[in-house]
């Protein structure tokens, strides 16, 4: 299997967040995706390819133009202002205040265009931002070309950037502009499969009202989880999309058992959708040992997600998104490639 990824994400760098009431150094870390890279060496998947440059153009028909237009602004707002450091929102349009009307100043922006502090920029933030876009488009061309498999080692994630937000490490929801690129080069339908820990509130949001992508989400119940205000399992589409979003929440603790009966229900909608292709929004942090999550996979586990995505005989895209047991990320990471290729 193929793997793309762009070594520009590493100025994305320095990230803080706020945990039980302190700022402390951000989970998502730079040293992520080596980790990945080098268990990919290590094993033998195979050849590990840059990106090539994809305009906008696809990104634009899921993201909001002026979500879009922003992005690139950040740093250069920040510093204008005469800061350094990390650009982070404090004040979010919730219930009772306007969500329609973006303010001029950027920390006001900043949380106009976010859902909460857990995505800040710092300057090299955008070019890795813009290079695990790319990551991912040339990826999803490798699987449209006639490749079975590809993996898009993208960082940062992506599955928590809705239509106009950033949130939670993501900024440009990478899984969803493949798909939609999938969509716009012969794929009549795709089908979006997210394992990461965390439900994939933007993936969710984005095609929500859309038949043409079945969106499945396996994931920590909102109830007692980030992002705790989406991922419920009575949300199951609306419009033309009613129906094609498909809830799995599970509680802190779940193990293998559990969890593989909610993927096998998950695979079993799946099928029955007969997608053209398969985007894995392929977040390890399931593991028992992730910092940040509470869930129990073990590593012996994740060669056995792959093999069970790999029995739909679909051609299958997947996206790295969340895995923050940075040691273990890529056995655990690569597993579910190996077990899909069945090695
Ligand atoms: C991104 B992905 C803050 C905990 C929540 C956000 C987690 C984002 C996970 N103390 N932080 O889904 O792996
Ligand atoms: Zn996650």
């Amino acid at each position: 299997m193929k793997t793309v990824f762009s070594p520009r994400h590493l100025g994305h760098s320095s990230q803080l967040e706020l945990v039980a009431g302190a700022i402390v150094p951000g989970f998502e870390l730079p040293s992520r995706p080596k980790f990945v890279a080098e268990r990919i060496a290590a094993v033998g998947l195979g050849p590990i390819l840059g990106p090539d440059d994809h305009d906008l153009s696809t990104a634009a028909k899921i993201h909001r133009r002026d979500y879009l237009d922003f992005l690139p602004t950040v740093w250069d707002r920040w510093t204008a202002e005469g800061r350094s450091g990390t650009a982070l929102p404090f004040t979010w349009p919730t219930r009772g205040l306007r969500g329609d009307v973006p303010p001029r100043f950027i920390d006001g922006l900043l949380g106009y265009y976010s859902f909460d502090a857990g995505a800040g920029f710092v300057e090299g933030s955008w070019d890795a931002i813009k290079s695990s876009h790319d990551v991912a488009l040339s990826a999803a061309a490798i699987v449209q070309g006639g490749e079975r498999a590809a993996f898009a080692l993208c960082r940062p994630p992506g599955h928590h950037a809705g239509s106009a937000f950033a949130g939670g490490y993501c900024y440009i929801n990478n899984a969803a502009v493949a798909a939609q690129w999938l969509r716009d080069n012969g794929a009549k339908r795709v089908s979006i499969l997210d394992v990461d820990y965390h439900h994939g509130n933007g993936t969710q949001e984005i095609f929500y009202a859309r038949a043409d992508v079945q969106v499945l989400n396996l994931h920590a119940d909102p109830m007692q989880e980030y992002p705790y205000f989406l991922g419920h399992a009575d949300e199951k589409g609306a419009g033309d999309g009613e129906g094609f979003n498909l809830n799995y929440p599970m509680p802190f603790g779940t193990s293998w058992a559990e969890w593989n009966a909610s993927l096998k229900d998950a695979c079993s909608r799946l099928a029955a959708y007969a997608p053209d292709v398969v985007v894995v929004s392929l977040g390890v942090d399931t593991f028992e040992r992730d910092p940040i999550s509470k869930f129990k996979l073990t590593t012996e586990d994740f060669p056995k997600i792959g093999a069970r995505i790999a029995a739909l005989g679909l051609p299958t895209l997947f996206v790295m998104e969340g895995g923050y047991a940075v040691e273990e990320i890529g056995v655990n990471a690569v597993g579910v490639l190996t077990g899909f290729e069945g090695v």
